[in-house]
């Protein structure tokens, strides 16, 4: 069996990881848990400007946004008060696979890039845990990711298609990243259209 494709040092790449039927699966359990944790539109520190990618998160630690309060993780969803849904096992199952982190994660951002949504380049650093890899799936229509060493310098752009799984720990921890743009319409996975990217995370660091 093939191993993953080194993007660069600490950066695993597996195209494809997920087949059409474990795709399918994914969006059940995904859609049957934003019944209970509608996707929302978080807003940056300071300015209060809406992202263009509505989230949800999964486990007992989710991470929001807003204008009074900046980036953190909370327990309860923002508008409904009520505990983020698990995290299906599927997906704990590939953490394990993927990062061999001694820990299981405790927070699934679940981003949803509707038409024209995009990410800007950003570094993840709201967690404790630097030491756990991030791992990233992403569903629906492809986009293109970017990634660099620092904000102004050149980014290295990757395709990721659905299906395609991203581990990033080590060196490539603190990396800056985001998402370009969305190819509207290359895949079917998603009804309504658009991409889903779920990002597993250790926020807290293990006893
Ligand atoms: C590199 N999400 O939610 S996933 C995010 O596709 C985020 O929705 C993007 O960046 C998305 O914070 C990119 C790939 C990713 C996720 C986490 C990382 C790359 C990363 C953490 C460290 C370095
Ligand atoms: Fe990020």
């Amino acid at each position: 069996m093939s191993g993953p494709i080194a993007l660069a040092p600490g950066i695993a790449y597996w195209p494809g990881r997920l087949d059409l039927a474990e795709q399918k699966g994914l969006m059940a359990d995904i859609m049957a848990r934003v019944a209970e944790a509608p996707f929302y539109r978080p807003t940056m520190p300071g300015s209060g400007q809406p992202f263009s990618v509505e989230m949800t998160n999964f486990g007992p630690l989710g991470w929001v946004s807003d204008h009074g309060n900046g980036y953190r993780y909370e327990p309860l969803h923002p508008l409904t008060a009520k505990p983020w849904p698990a995290i299906p096992v599927s997906l704990l199952a590939l953490w394990a696979e993927t990062t061999g982190y001694q820990a299981p994660p405790e927070a699934c951002l679940v981003n949803v890039y509707r038409s024209g949504a995009k990410m800007g380049l950003h570094q993840d650093r709201d967690e404790a845990a630097l030491d756990a890899p991030v791992l990233s799936v992403s569903l629906g229509d492809s986009a293109v990711f970017r990634f660099g060493p620092s904000r102004k310098g050149p980014t290295q752009p990757v395709t990721l298609a659905s299906g395609d799984v991203l581990v990033f720990g080590g060196p490539a921890r603190l990396m800056y990243h985001g998402i370009a743009r969305v190819l509207a319409g290359s895949s079917r996975l998603v009804t309504e259209g658009g991409r889903i990217n779920l990002t597993l995370r250790r926020v807290t660091i293990p006893k």
